[in-house]
């Protein structure tokens, strides 16, 4: 059983919304496992690293002020697949676009706020990871249940 492991945040429109449970639960639900979890106001330095690849876009700057204006909760989550089952989770980046049942498809509208983010492929899950965390902040568990988990 292959197990990876991607990056989550929930956005500051989704703390100050009172998402936080709301979002941890549809991924405890679905069977994947929490490692790491911290709550912060990202530094724009912070800000502008994890959203680089967005440098040259117009939306950059008020982006990187959005993530940085308050809590945010980051976390990682590890399990079969999990880097693109968590984007499936998530929905379309257009939360009007984002299918029903998808959390910016729930409970989002607009772009700029869209409540959460998740890592979109292996190496930007091990870039955001290792961007956002220390290797002590990450647990290595295994939950008591895991045995009903996976067949045998
Ligand atoms: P995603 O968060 O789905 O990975 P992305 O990486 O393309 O989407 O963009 C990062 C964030 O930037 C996105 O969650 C919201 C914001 N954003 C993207 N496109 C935008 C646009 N056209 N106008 C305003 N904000 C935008
Ligand atoms: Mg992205």
């Amino acid at each position: 059983m292959h197990q990876e492991k991607t990056f989550i945040a929930i956005k500051p429109d989704g703390v100050q919304r009172g998402f936080i449970s709301e979002i941890i639960g549809r991924f405890e639900r679905k069977g994947f496992k929490l490692v790491a979890l911290k709550q912060l106001i990202p530094s724009k330095e912070l800000a502008q690293k994890h959203y680089g690849v967005h440098k040259e876009r117009p939306f950059f700057n008020d982006l990187v002020d959005f993530i940085s204006s308050g809590p945010v909760v980051a976390m990682v989550w590890e399990g079969e697949g999990v880097i693109s089952s968590a984007r499936k989770i998530i929905g379309a980046t257009k939360p009007l676009e984002a299918e029903p049942g998808t959390i910016r498809g729930d409970l989002a509208v607009n772009i700029g706020r869209n409540i959460i983010h998740g890592s979109d492929g292996p190496d930007t899950a091990s870039f955001e990871i290792n961007l956002w965390f220390n290797n002590e902040e990450i647990c290595d568990w295994n939950p008591s249940d895991s045995i009903w988990r996976v067949e045998n």
